[in-house]
């Protein structure tokens, strides 16, 4: 997505999505396996009220295996269901939405009536097309042009809405802003890419030590600060001004090679990442 996302943005996101939402049964949430928490919504609770809700960890044939099973089992206890993506497993993904929806009081005289929602990037288009079994959705950076409404049906007893619901992403944290940046999911933002990519390779050398070394061929001089690495990239891959290494290139190569999975399967957050919710406060006696 190439657009910023200014408080105007998200209150128009968020006016639409509440009118959308009023026409649908049931919720198809996407994150994105590689940061679950940082993809999400923290309004998204509010929004669908108590309407049923799949949360589906999408992408995941680019995350770390053995983290994604640690955020299903955190989903589990959070008493939200859960679904991890493989690429065209829609057999599984039919199965599980029918059990969430019948656990509901649900209109019995129609089908019921699914949207996916997600923030932009996290594979909303792809899963409406791959469901539908044809190109409904256009996938990528183009504005989806809405034509004709189409009806996708599921089973006899769900039937998928074309247009997905779009969702902003969480930028106030910081945190979050860095990996989202990381991953792709967001363009554009106020932060520098020479910064994300310092950010990315302070996180890979930390939870992925020999991932750098490895790609691009780097020995155990180079330095130890991040930027020292990200110039030997940068180095590594001709990356040059006048007087150096180019930076903003070097970043590109590094965040390029990450989100098309050239780096392995790697996850940006695990459970252990994020902060217990805020304790609530009782006035004092
Ligand atoms: N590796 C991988 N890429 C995916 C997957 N789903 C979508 N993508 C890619 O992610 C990008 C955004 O997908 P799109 O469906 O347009 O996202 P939307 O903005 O939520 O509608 C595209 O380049 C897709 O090809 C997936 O399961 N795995
Ligand atoms: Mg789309």
């Amino acid at each position: 997505m190439a657009i910023g996302w200014y408080p105007g943005h998200m209150h128009k996101a968020r006016k639409d999505i509440t009118q959308a939402l009023n026409k649908v049964d049931a919720v198809i949430e996407l994150v994105d396996a590689r940061l679950p928490h940082s993809s999400e919504n923290p309004l998204l609770n509010k929004l669908i009220g108590g309407k049923p809700r799949l949360r589906v960890l999408n992408k995941a044939d680019l995350a770390d295996p053995a983290v994604s099973i640690l955020w299903q089992q955190y989903f589990r206890t959070g008493n939200i269901n859960n679904l991890l993506m493989h690429k065209d497993d829609t057999h599984a993904l039919k199965q599980i939405l029918a059990k969430v929806i019948a656990g509901h009081e649900l209109p019995v005289s129609r089908a019921s009536r699914i949207m996916i929602v997600g923030i932009p990037n996290v594979g909303k288009s792809t899963l409406i097309n791959l469901l539908a079994d044809r190109k409904i959705a256009k996938v990528g950076n183009e504005p989806a042009v809405t034509k004709a409404r189409q009806e996708i049906r599921l089973t006899d007893d769900m039937v998928l809405l074309d247009t997905p619901g779009i969702l902003w992403p969480k930028l106030e944290d910081q945190q979050a802003a860095y990996r989202l940046a990381a991953s792709g999911a967001i363009r554009n933002t106020a932060i520098e890419l020479a910064d994300i990519g310092m950010w990315t390779v302070a996180f890979l050398r930390q939870r992925y030590p020999a991932v750098i070394p490895q790609r691009y061929d780097l020995d155990e001089d180079e330095g130890t600060e991040d930027f020292r690495i990200l110039e030997a990239i940068g180095r590594r891959r001709g990356c040059l001004v006048r007087g150096g290494v180019d930076l903003h290139k070097a970043a590109e190569v590094l965040l390029n090679d990450l989100r098309a999975g050239k780096l392995g399967l790697i996850s940006l957050e695990t459970p252990e990442d994020i902060p217990p919710p805020a304790p609530v406060t009782t006035a004092d006696e």
